[in-house]
């Protein structure tokens, strides 16, 4: 308990600390000024106190849904702290959601490193009045009670296998250096796209899935490890922000540069100067700031009582508008984004 408070890392409150970019995705909305209502049986007197916990610290994609909902949580007037492990491991998350229980949370937001290995912690956090909502990377639904997708796993399968198809001419080996083995979101992913490869894409032959666990260096050994096995390799697809940034620094300096393919899922930030030195020529993102913003907003809505999570239930996320709760207590955020050379100079995150 003494190290889950040590490593705590409290989000200084001011609007000015937010991510820059953070509207970039927005469409349509009508900056209605977020609404500070509650609404629903909690009212005044509810605990919007808010604790955000990552898969793990130190990553820009994390650090950007993190602002997100730093920033829905000021505007519906709650507190907010972000928590979470060093190492993106299984049970790494279980000390925290703990604390976070017995420090009187209202609500916590968690990206799963495990589907079932947090479950217990979470279940015992919920009986002690805590709401938990997953966003990013799901447990199993009996484990929380809501999730806030980024995107459907078909679509984010979907484009990642058609970049990579486009790529390398549809034909030739490639492989997947995902993030940690356990998570359940690149599993759900690569399982979809080993379904597309098999069923659309015949002269593609996928050699290897392995994992760098959202570590920059075990990303970049990876990486080398598998080019070095794989002389025939022609292209990577990594689903994994950490990966993909790592895959890149490694290949722009080598001479597979331009000769092997890599996409997947990258944040533009991170990206940038592979697509600009042409290691990189299109790879995928949501707006990791729209998601956590989404996912703060339902946690309000759960606080307050305004929904429960049953398929139907609808509530309002501040600039994004209104959202409904979909099949196994879901809520999606939109589709996945493709950028390239011409597009990634508008975006900041
Ligand atoms: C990494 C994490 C996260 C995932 C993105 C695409 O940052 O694994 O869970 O959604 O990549």
């Amino acid at each position: 308990m003494m190290f889950a408070m040590q490593r705590k890392r409290r989000i200084a409150t001011t609007a000015a600390a937010l991510a820059v970019g953070v509207t970039l995705f927005v469409t349509g909305c009508s900056g209605s000024g977020g609404g500070t209502e509650s609404g629903g049986s909690g009212g005044e007197d509810a605990n919007l106190s808010i604790t955000m916990l990552p898969k793990n610290l130190g990553n820009p994609y994390f650090d950007t849904s993190t602002g997100g909902a730093q920033e829905a949580t000021e505007e519906f007037g709650g507190t907010f702290e972000e928590v979470g492990p060093s190492e993106a491991s299984p049970t790494s998350q279980v000390e925290y959601i703990q604390t976070a229980a017995q420090q009187g949370a209202g609500g916590l937001i968690v990206s799963a490193n495990d589907p079932e290995a947090i479950c217990d912690a979470l279940n015992e956090a919920r009986d002690a009045g805590v709401k938990v909502v997953t966003f990013d990377s799901d447990t199993n639904p009996d484990c929380r009670d809501l999730f806030i997708n980024q995107a459907t796993a078909e679509g984010i399968a979907k484009i990642q296998v058609d970049l990579i198809a486009e790529q390398i001419g549809d034909a030739g080996q490639i492989a997947i250096l995902s993030a940690s083995a356990n998570a359940t979101n690149q599993n759900a992913w690569i399982d979809t796209m080993k379904e597309l490869l098999a069923s659309d894409h015949p002269d593609i032959e996928l050699v290897e899935v392995v994992y760098g666990d959202d570590d920059d260096q075990t990303s970049f050994d990876k990486t080398a490890a598998l080019l070095q096995t794989y002389p025939e390799l022609k292209g990577i697809i990594s689903p994994t922000t950490v990966g993909i940034s790592a895959a890149a620094r490694y290949l722009s300096t080598s001479e597979y540069k331009g000769k092997v393919a890599l996409t997947g899922l990258g944040t533009p930030n991170q990206m940038r100067e592979y697509v600009e030195d042409g290691t990189v020529t299109a790879f995928a993102l949501w707006n990791p700031a729209d998601l956590g913003y989404l996912a703060a907003y339902a946690t309000q809505a759960l606080i307050t009582g305004e929904i429960t999570g049953a398929e139907g239930d609808s509530f309002e996320a501040g600039k994004l508008g209104s959202f409904e709760v979909g099949p196994d207590a879901a809520v999606l955020l939109g589709d996945p984004y493709v950028f390239d050379a011409d597009n990634i100079g508008d975006f900041d995150f």
